[in-house]
């Protein structure tokens, strides 16, 4: 891997390559210099099977994070260099390395920085501002950005593709889970609230970062949110992505693949923290339709989520990384119950964002 690293336009003499975070798509490896404590790069591989068309993603990325060092410069923000990514070009001044095989990228690694899986209130707070200034600071970016994923959280696609998935069962696996089919039926017409409103033309795209895990954010040892990470998903979707993926995993009291489904509750305080410091980020542009269905947000996430990973436990385990064969049921049972959570608490959410 030493080897992939020095096809990029890097300083000091690399010693190791070790495995980091847990992300279920791409593989992502720190780097270490010789003489430093910290590791110095971060190289990761880029999931090409997922993300088809590399030269747009890291033509997207590269345009979201010019435009926002562009601004936080601008805005004579200290620090800058920690407050965005900065990906290292290779000697032949491409964005990415293509070995015949596998695609690599490679970007400098924040030091002194934290990720976590869960958040109190207080990050849940700096986490909301934090997300809404990444869509706010994205707001007028004149780039025109493209979908890496095509519809990547078009639920009426996502539903479409469970359907897929249960008219083939290559492994006769839809039997076993006929309750979640059902349970996400009754709800599908509902829970797609997001695209009818899109096509009568109340509900806009803009710009997101669709990929808001608690873990896709960088903490300094003070609690405070460095920058956002992870940004392959960076596209126009609807606010609800960001506010609502958030919420999926920061105000999940079990883990998203719990197995003890007792642990799963849909955390009030974290909810209103967070939407809190979203609600005065995005004062400047929020439109009354997008904060009014927050609510709506907040559940779609573990109810799109809870489709995708049945979907992909039914076709096989082709899209997530699996830990062991039964992982993407456990995954599926444990975002249902999340969503069950949510659903039960939405009219004490609507009541917090009325106020807000
Ligand atoms: C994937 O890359 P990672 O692990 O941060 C996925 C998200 C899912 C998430 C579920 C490109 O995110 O959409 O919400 O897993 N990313 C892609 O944990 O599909
Ligand atoms: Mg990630």
């Amino acid at each position: 891997m030493k080897d992939i690293v020095l096809k990029f336009k890097v300083e000091g003499e690399i010693t190791d390559v070790k495995p980091l975070g847990e992300g279920l798509i791409n593989d992502t490896f720190k780097v270490y210099v010789k003489g430093e404590e910290n590791p110095k790069y971060v190289l990761q591989h880029i999931n090409n099977a997922i993300f088809q068309d590399v030269e747009l993603l890291q033509d997207n990325i590269e345009k979201v994070t010019d435009h926002i060092r562009k601004k936080l410069t601008e805005n004579k923000v200290e620090d800058v260099e920690r407050k965005v990514l900065r990906f290292i070009r290779t000697n032949d001044d491409k964005k990415f390395h293509f070995d015949g095989e596998k695609y690599w990228r490679l970007m400098v690694y924040i030091s002194d920085s934290y990720t976590y899986q869960t958040v109190n209130p207080e990050y849940s707070y700096t986490a909301g501002k934090s997300f809404g200034e990444f869509q706010s600071m994205l707001s007028d970016i004149n780039e025109t950005l493209g979908e890496t994923i095509p519809d990547f959280h078009n639920l009426e696609l996502r539903l479409k593709q469970l359907k897929e998935a249960i008219e083939k069962d290559p492994l006769n696996r839809a039997k076993d889970v006929q309750y979640y089919i059902n349970e996400i039926e009754k709800r599908a017409e509902s829970m797609c609230l997001g695209e009818q409103l899109h096509r009568e033309g109340k509900l806009p795209k803009r710009i997101c970062h669709c990929d808001t895990k608690v873990n896709n954010m960088l903490f300094d040892k003070d609690g405070n949110v460095l920058c956002v990470i992870d940004l392959d998903t960076v596209m126009p979707s609807f606010i609800f992505s960001d506010f609502g993926d958030f919420l999926r995993s920061a105000a999940n009291t079990g883990a998203e693949d719990d197995k003890n489904l007792d642990n799963i509750n849909f955390n009030m305080e974290i909810f209103k923290a967070f939407t809190k410091g979203y609600i005065e980020a995005t004062k400047s542009f929020l439109l009354p339709i997008e904060k009014e269905n927050l609510p709506y947000a907040a559940k779609l996430f573990p109810y799109m989520q809870t489709v995708r990973f049945l979907a992909d436990y039914i076709n096989g385990d082709t899209y997530y990384k699996i830990q062991y064969p039964e992982h993407n049921l456990v995954r599926t049972k444990a975002q249902w119950r999340l969503f069950e959570c949510a659903e039960q608490k939405e009219s004490e959410m609507k009541e917090f964002v009325l106020n807000s």
